[in-house]
């Protein structure tokens, strides 16, 4: 099965112009300039597919390396399976996930690790990959990591907040850092004084304060600052390389920012909800049916910022700096009726997420039409970085010849209305939609993973199963 893609323009990290690029198979086999024959070979003639993409933007794939399907999280499970989860992926133009194996205190790590490949094997819609959370960190999961990145797992989460849950205290996420400092893996942290909060929760439940809005005012940035710098410091001892999710408050990018220009191996990454929405959105949101439970719909975390502190600017402003690296949704959804709902009478039961796998490519796409990033910086933090990030890079996160044929053709005259309102759609697996009534100016019109057509003028054209695992190396940043 040959493709081509013709007269659009090129998109990398690097530069866009007009360019044909050729599909052989799974593979990008060549990218010449507009018309050309090679070697006096009509091209148009001999393959089997031509996609027209004038005037439309021809872009590596989306990569979103945070996402939660089918997670067992707050007494209940992430309502998007990888099938239906990596579906709606592929519907806004992301091509591969980075998904993460959950082990809880008290299980085996490559026990879990077994248990999540059989979740998603057969199921998934496009290519995926896994990064491995460690609650309690055992001597077993240590000699797990080394195993594990021989595997292709080379990225381990931690988590700083949620007590009981997945909380590592200070000495174990030491122990997991020298571990990573060894193999050249990559520490992720969540970071948020989980002590903190949850004496400002039980405090503000016990004050008759059970609102949804007081999730994000039990969490408050100093809680995030704290815990980064506390992360950056520990990663500083101990040599290994950091990666800090879901950055929410601007004062955590500054510690981020602060240990880059010292030369430390740190990284950020934040969320389209960090960008778009705030406390106050949330304060505001009410309605017929649910009343001010209503905020639940933007009930994760990190939380979303009150707009009058400067974080969203604060975020862009950082994108385009690069003291953020790049952009995942952190995508963990859970419907209103039967799951959000446990939370009514008391935020803290509510279950912590939102889900936004499918809008990440047209949200950050936004940001240059509002002209917040430049064309090629879009490509970079939602695709190019990701796949250098967590090891996948010239397969993944670029148009050239060798690549992967996952490519997205974006056409910038089109429009997108997300939600599920009248004539509004989305494919996750909810029962609203966290983005309902953002418009973007621009559309996902056709998907290829790894050459075939999975999206084409929103329609789902794959299969699940198409997807395959991804074995990742070590992150590209690293020296
Ligand atoms: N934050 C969320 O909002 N959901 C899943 C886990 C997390 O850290
Ligand atoms: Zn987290
Ligand atoms: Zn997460």
């Amino acid at each position: 099965m040959k493709t081509l893609i013709k007269n659009g323009t090129v998109v990398n990290a690097t530069g866009s112009g007009a360019a044909d690029v050729i599909i052989d198979g799974e593979t990008i086999a060549a990218v010449l300039a507009p018309g050309s024959t090679l070697l006096g070979f009509d091209l148009e003639a001999n393959v089997d597919t031509v996609i027209d993409a004038a005037g439309k933007y021809v872009i590596p794939g989306g990569i979103d390396a945070h996402t939660h399907m089918q997670m067992p999280f707050g007494g209940t499970e992430a309502s998007d399976t990888f099938e239906t989860g990596t579906r709606a992926a592929a519907h806004g133009g992301t091509t591969s996930i980075v998904d993460f194996v959950v082990q809880y205190a008290g299980e085996n790590v490559l026990d879990q690790y077994a248990l999540w490949q059989q979740k998603a094997a057969g199921e998934c819609a496009i290519d995926y990959g896994f990064h491995q959370i460690l609650s309690d960190v055992q001597d077993s999961s240590l000699t797990a990591m080394d195993e594990l990145v021989a595997e292709g797992v080379s990225s381990f989460k931690l988590f700083m907040a949620y007590k009981g849950v997945f909380l590592s205290d200070d000495g174990q996420i030491v122990k997991a850092m020298q571990k990573a400092a060894s193999n050249g893996s990559m520490i992720m942290m969540h970071a948020e004084n989980g002590s903190v909060i949850d004496l400002l929760v039980q405090q503000a439940v016990a004050a008759g304060n059970t609102t949804p809005y007081y999730h994000g005012l039990t969490r408050p940035w100093q809680a995030e600052e704290e815990a980064t710098h506390r992360a950056i410091m520990l990663a500083h001892l101990t040599g290994a390389p950091l990666y800090v999710v879901h950055v929410s408050a601007k004062q955590a990018v500054e510690q981020i920012a602060t240990a880059r220009d010292r030369g430390q191996n740190v990284f950020g990454e934040t969320c389209p909800q960090y960008l778009y929405l705030s406390l106050e959105d949330q304060l505001g949101a009410t309605s017929e049916e649910w009343g001010d439970f209503e905020g639940a719909k933007w009930v994760c975390s990190t939380p979303l910022r009150s707009k009058h502190e400067g974080h969203q600017h604060h975020m862009w402003q950082s994108l385009r700096t690069n003291d953020i690296q790049m952009v995942s949704t952190d995508h963990c959804p859970f419907c209103m009726k039967g799951q959000k709902d446990m939370g009514l009478g008391n935020f803290s039961k509510i279950p912590n997420g939102i889900g936004s796998v499918e809008h990440r490519m047209d949200l950050l796409y936004q940001g240059v039409v509002d002209g917040q990033l430049s064309l090629e910086r879009w490509v970079e933090v939602t695709s190019v970085t990701p796949a250098r990030m967590f090891g996948m890079y010239g397969k993944k996160g670029v148009i050239q010849p060798g690549a992967d044929g996952d490519i997205v053709v974006y056409d910038p005259n089109g429009h997108t209305s997300i939600g599920i309102g009248e004539g509004k759609t989305h494919h996750m697996n909810m029962d609203y939609s966290a983005w309902e009534g953002y418009e973007i100016d621009g559309h996902v019109d056709t998907v290829l993973s790894r050459g075939s057509v999975v999206v084409d003028d929103n329609r789902y054209l794959g299969r699940k199963g198409d997807g395959k695992y991804i074995k990742r190396g070590l992150s590209q940043y690293l020296i």
